[in-house]
């Protein structure tokens, strides 16, 4: 079983991340998702419309996600990577050559962003039409 993961925030999930998912599914078997903890976002400077149990509960009704951890730090994706035996580590390509260094245990795949939707710009529009 080929395993994949993937990390983020995903707050007012849009097709721009299931464009992601999608993608990175179809790299494998098994889809782990990380997911960004309110705790962690705050060291994100990103402020979240759900919370970690309500996007959690999103994420998990996607079909191609099979698995949603905790995403508490920067630094766990190398020991999520070995507990999890994760063949293929996969991010959109805003991140491009930020994980690099995982190569050494794992893929390290970067796919392009669906780049006309975000978070941002869903908030900004939305407030503009208060
Ligand atoms: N994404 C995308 N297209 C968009 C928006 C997002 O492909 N229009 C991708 C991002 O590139 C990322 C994933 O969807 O791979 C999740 O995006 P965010 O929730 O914004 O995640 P981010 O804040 O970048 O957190 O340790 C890594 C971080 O947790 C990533």
């Amino acid at each position: 079983m080929k395993r994949v993961i993937t990390y983020g925030t995903f707050d007012l999930i849009h097709y721009g991340h299931i464009n992601l998912l999608e993608r990175a599914k179809k790299m494998g078997d098994y889809l782990i998702v990380g997911l960004s903890t309110n705790q962690f976002n705050e060291e994100k400077n990103k402020k979240c419309y759900f919370s970690f149990e309500e996007r959690k509960r999103l994420l998990e009704a996607i079909r191609y996600v099979d698995l949603v951890i905790p995403e508490e730090c920067w630094e766990q994706k190398r020991s999520d990577i070995e507990m999890y035996h994760v063949d293929t580590f996969v991010m959109g390509d805003d991140w491009s050559g930020k994980f690099d260094d995982l190569k050494d245990i794992c893929d390290v795949v970067y796919l392009s962003r669906t780049p006309e939707i975000s978070t941002t710009k869903i908030k900004k529009e939305l407030k503009g039409k208060e």
